[in-house]
């Protein structure tokens, strides 16, 4: 599947603000993956897809959480975080999609995890920088990831945990994961 399909195809899911994102996060992916040394044709195609899920309907993401055996936990927490495995699932699926790099950047691309891949890591930060972005605090991450990918993630974690915080809002374990292994195996420099 080459980019202009990959497009239409992902277009027919998402309104228009958010297709707009898609291609922001499709760029910044592919120049992160430039820059980093990640496999470039795989950050495009995860970038592209990576909010496939984002419009459809709670009831049928929570059907598939529960019928794939996604974590149950997921269906305590905000449902922002359901259409990521959601979505990984429905791109293998629907779309025919089997590259597991490309899906588990998917999969991550809201909560991260534990050791996350290059991948996860370019398209976790690519989303959160993308140039149609307007948050307190996207700027800093924004410089950051000229220089360092893992400095500007563990940022880009850290400002969602404490929003979250600021929101009174439960913070996914997993999100917790991503911050506390990246704070305790960064090497210090
Ligand atoms: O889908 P996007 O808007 O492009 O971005 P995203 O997939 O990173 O989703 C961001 C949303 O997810 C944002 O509203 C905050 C929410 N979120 C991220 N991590 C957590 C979370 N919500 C809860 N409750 N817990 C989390 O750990
Ligand atoms: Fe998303
Ligand atoms: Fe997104």
């Amino acid at each position: 599947m080459n980019r202009e399909q990959a497009l239409e195809c992902v277009k027919t899911q998402l309104t228009e603000h958010r297709y707009t994102h898609t291609i922001g996060v499709m760029e910044t992916s592919i120049s992160l993956a430039e820059t980093y040394g990640a496999d470039v044709e795989k950050a495009e195609l995860a970038a592209i897809f990576h909010d496939y899920a984002k419009f459809r309907p709670l009831e049928e993401m929570k059907e598939i959480i529960l019928r794939e055996k996604m974590p149950p936990m997921l269906l305590e927490y905000s449902p922002e975080l359901w259409h990521a495995p959601v979505g990984a699932f429905l791109v293998e699926k629907e779309v025919g999609i089997s590259d597991r790099d490309v899906l588990s950047a998917i999969k991550f691309h809201t909560s991260g995890r534990a050791d996350m891949t290059l991948l996860e890591k370019v398209v976790y930060v690519a989303d959160y920088i993308e140039p149609g972005r307007r948050f307190p605090g996207v700027d800093e991450v924004r410089d950051l990831a000229k220089d360092s990918l893992d400095l500007a993630l563990i940022q880009a974690v850290k400002n969602t945990v404490i929003f979250l915080l600021k929101k009174n809002q439960p913070v996914y374990p997993e999100t917790m994961e991503t911050y506390n292994f990246l704070i305790q195996t960064r090497r210090k420099d």
